[in-house]
């Protein structure tokens, strides 16, 4: 048996939820005994969901204003030179009034506004304030789909914040976020990610819009085509082309028309002229590990009555991976357990194992026990998982080494 053993003074092997986006991995928190996975996106009630969709404003140029505050109230640009075939990264709202806008070449943007002032990208100080911001989403929900560096989509539906507001949620993160950082961020809250992302342009900079379920059908069917995410330039003069000015327009069009003129695009097209868009927030959280901890309201006095109490805490191991396989797919690497005596010595002992085992669980119970022999006020059973590409080389070393029956 391969044990692995740590001991730490605030014992916590629940080191649950881990995150895999580069730019935006947030500090893990989880402390509790609570392992219940937030990171997943749940389907039921669809056109009941609140989601929020954050842009910041004018992100980097925003920034760039915060650490230069003279640069307030002028035009500037963020990018390469104008001499180095130089693009628009970003740009604030003044230099936006004289025309200028991201992507745009720099030597075009000086023409267009001559006294535009640029500074070059910083992307390490881009990154670090998006990190920040990406916390203070953490702090309302931990459904969160990052779109890039200033760009999220949030679940709240089932957040229990600001009395379950949504609207309340999305006007305190962007308070929070000018209270930490100085810039500031517009919102859209919506059922579904398709109009959250529309709502959330409609005031910008500074502002947020609602659209709720009973306005979706009157939202929609005024709403300008150009403003649905993946229609671009070309898709945009097609349709003007064809007469198709609004979303009631391409309802109008219907399915089979839509799909004649933008192929599989249509689809999704039709699904939006009537304000549907089922698509999940999908989180990049990976669960790492799940676990189950008890503490006792009396300290439990023997090994005996540590091992009487592993069968409840495993049945509930056993939910709890059930309810969590359910969103993701996991493969145990190795089973853990946590002991925590009356002194607050902590302890935890683990083994190689790809499925809980309750038998595994007593042994290592009991030699984790040996080493306080003392009453017991904490019990905690878990697993650890393999990234989700490690099951295929596990499949691999099971070919080489079959199971013994
Ligand atoms: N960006 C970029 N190149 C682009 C577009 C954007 O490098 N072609 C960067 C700079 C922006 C950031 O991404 O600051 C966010 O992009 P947005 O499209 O959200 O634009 P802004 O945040 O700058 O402005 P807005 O207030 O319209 O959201
Ligand atoms: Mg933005």
């Amino acid at each position: 048996m391969e044990q692995v053993v740590s001991t730490d003074s605030d014992g916590n092997i629940d080191n649950t939820e881990g995150v895999i986006a580069s730019i935006v991995a947030p500090e893990n928190k989880s402390t509790s005994t609570s392992t219940s996975p937030k990171s997943a996106s749940s389907n039921k009630n669809l056109n009941q969901r609140k989601i929020i969709h954050i842009d910041m404003d004018c992100f980097y140029a925003a920034v760039e204003m915060r650490e230069n505050p003279s640069l307030k109230g002028k035009p500037i640009a963020v990018g390469g030179r104008p001499n180095s075939r130089g693009v628009v990264a970003a740009c604030n709202y003044e230099a936006r009034e004289f025309g200028v806008h991201s992507a745009m070449p720099m030597s075009q943007a000086f023409q267009k506004c001559p006294q535009l002032i640029t500074t070059p990208v910083n992307m390490d100080l881009y990154k670090s304030v998006s990190k920040i911001i990406h916390s203070i989403f953490h702090e309302f929900t931990d459904i969160i789909e990052p779109l890039s560096l200033d760009e999220a989509y949030l679940d709240v539906s089932d957040s229990l914040h600001c009395n379950g507001s949504a609207t309340l949620i999305a006007e305190k993160i962007r308070q929070r976020i000018f209270e930490s950082q100085n810039i500031t961020a517009s919102a859209g809250i919506a059922p579904n990610k398709f109009l959250a992302k529309v709502a959330s342009d409609w005031n910008k900079p500074n502002g947020q819009k609602v659209i709720t379920p009973a306005e979706v059908d009157s939202f929609v069917k005024k709403l300008p085509v150009k403003a649905i995410s993946g229609v671009g330039k070309v898709t945009a003069k097609r349709m003007t082309e064809l007469g198709l000015i609004t979303c009631g327009d391409l309802e109008e069009l219907g399915q089979e028309g839509l799909h004649k003129y933008f192929g599989s695009f249509g689809e999704r097209l039709y699904k939006y002229s009537k304000g549907i868009d089922n698509r999940p927030v999908e989180t990049d959280w990976i669960r790492k590990s799940l676990s189950v901890e008890d503490t006792f309201a009396k300290d439990l006095p023997n090994l005996e009555s540590c091992l009487l109490e592993i069968d409840k805490i495993y049945e509930e191991l056993l939910n709890r991976l059930k309810r969590a396989k359910q969103k993701q797919r996991l493969f145990a690497k190795s089973l853990v357990v946590k002991l925590r005596f009356d002194d607050f010595e902590t302890t935890t002992i683990q083994m190689a194992g790809t499925e809980p085992d309750k038998d595994a669980y007593k042994r290592l119970c009991s030699e984790a026990w040996q080493r306080g022999q003392r009453p017991v006020r904490l019990i905690g059973l878990g697993l650890q998982f393999n990234p989700p590409d490690m099951p295929e080389q596990l499949s691999l070393l099971e070919k080489r080494h079959p199971p013994t029956l």
